[in-house]
């Protein structure tokens, strides 16, 4: 039964100092603050918070960042960048995607995430054809995230059209396409392969309201009496206006009209609401994935941020794709752009004297670990001992604890982070994961054949 003393350590109820953790399974056991776990533990010399939640990943886009930041002809825009990345992901073996992951897994753990939500739609072999077994790619996904050692919540996609209106699919979407009886059989696969890693949690992604139609997507729901259900959703302006033009609604209304959005739900951007699906979307207990860095990668705009925080609403974040994997990164990502749009400041707070460093990083844990189903998220007994622990020495940690999370947030970021344990296993020192090397290497020679071709 390990144990940690931490020096600092960040409590639902706020920083304490000498916190005794006594881990059991990977849990949290207890917690002594002021104690010493009977002179048990190891200490460990630095600040600890809770690990945090990467709710919204498509791991193999790791493997195009920096590739697509060249402009094309015309308008360069989110449509034309998923044409790069359907061109990058044409030519992925289940090799090459395994050494992808766990590339990006080694850096979530090491940039402040201890699991992420793989939403999962790259089933396929290139000419579309299943792999001999449907969950080849699936297996390769939980391989990565074992070589890494972070939490998995693995969310296969269903993916079924290339467009509104039951559209037929782009030859670029071929290994994501299946109709709603072999996603089934994807999905029972998935979920035997995940079984056999522990802790591994299986929900499901249909991918948005462009690549279902209402009936499959009402047959799938239907089909998944537990666990989470991502959806991407209202991510860009296109989007709106098609849902409207064939659907009749907007996409987060339309969804609010048609499913009992719940604590299971948690719709990935929503960046494009009114004022009344923003009201509706926070009372409806869903989470809103909000991925800042990509968002602002992609030009898709910004989220309404304050009204819906005012009005109760959750949120987690997600590196969607991955173009800078940073914990911190992305909650300062999600302030900043919310102060360029509102010509404020310390908007995402709700009351005077908050710090927004402390209302993002306790909001996004929470939301996190709702969406990804997952025991995570505060430093508290029954929860995962998941802990990212900040360099006492660094200089932005000489002063006040008050200050040290918007320091991280804002100031030092990454750069802070000295050790990661993930279910009490410490997997980063010194901000450098175990395995890097290994890892490392590995992508490294997919990179290179890549560029090759
Ligand atoms: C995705 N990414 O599934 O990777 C999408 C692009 C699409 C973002 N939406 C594909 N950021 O939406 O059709
Ligand atoms: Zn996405």
């Amino acid at each position: 039964m390990p144990a940690f003393v931490f020096d600092h350590a960040w409590l639902p109820q706020g920083w304490a100092r000498d916190v005794a953790v006594s881990v059991e399974g990977g849990m949290i056991a207890a917690i002594d603050a002021g104690g010493d776990a009977g002179g048990a533990g190891e200490r460990i010399h630095g600040a600890a918070l809770p690990g945090l939640a990467n709710l919204h990943c498509h791991s193999f886009q790791r493997g195009m960042a920096g590739l697509s930041e060249r402009r094309g002809p015309g308008d360069d825009t989110f449509w034309t960048w998923r044409e790069v990345m359907y061109r990058f992901l044409g030519a992925l073996t289940p090799d090459d995607v395994e050494a992808i992951a766990a590339f990006a897994y080694m850096e979530m753990i090491e940039g402040g995430f201890t699991s992420v939500g793989e939403f999962h739609y790259l089933h396929h072999d290139v000419d579309g054809r299943p792999y001999g077994d449907i969950g080849e790619m699936a297996a390769r996904v939980v391989a990565a995230a074992v070589a890494s050692g972070i939490g998995l919540t693995l969310l296969p996609s269903f993916y079924a059209n290339g467009g509104f209106a039951g559209a037929a699919p782009l030859p670029g979407q071929r290994r994501f396409i299946n109709d709603v009886e072999r996603f089934h059989r994807l999905l029972e696969r998935t979920r035997a392969i995940a079984a056999r890693t522990p802790g591994t949690v299986v929900g499901i992604a249909p991918h948005s309201l462009r690549a279902v139609t209402p009936e499959a997507l009402r047959a799938v729901v239907a089909a998944a009496a537990t666990g989470p259900i991502h959806i991407h959703a209202a991510e860009q302006a296109r989007e709106v206006d098609d849902c409207l033009a064939v659907l009749g609604a907007r996409p987060v209304e339309w969804l609010l009209a048609n499913f009992a959005l719940d604590r299971r739900w948690c719709l990935i951007h929503a960046t494009h609401m009114n004022e009344a699906e923003t009201r509706a979307l926070a009372a409806s207990g869903a989470v809103a994935g909000l991925c800042p860095l990509t968002e602002a990668s992609l030009g898709d705009g910004i989220f309404p941020g304050a009204p819906y925080l005012a009005g109760g609403g959750r949120f987690g974040i997600g590196t969607d794709s991955n173009i800078d994997i940073h914990a911190a990164g992305e909650l300062r990502q999600l302030e900043y752009s919310q102060r360029l749009a509102a010509r404020a400041r310390n908007v995402l707070t709700l009351r005077e004297g908050e710090s927004t460093g402390e209302r993002l990083y306790a909001q996004a844990c929470a939301g996190g670990a709702q969406a990804l189903a997952r025991p995570q998220g505060a430093i508290a007994v029954g929860r995962r001992a998941d802990f990212v622990v900040l360099d006492r020495d660094d200089p932005d940690l000489a002063g006040d604890p008050a200050h040290w999370l918007d320091a991280y947030v804002f100031v030092g970021g990454r750069r802070m982070i000295d050790k990661v344990i993930v279910g009490g296993e410490r997997l980063v020192e010194r901000g450098r994961h175990a395995a890097r090397a290994r890892i490392a290497g590995r992508y490294r020679a997919v990179v290179a054949r890549l560029a090759a071709l």
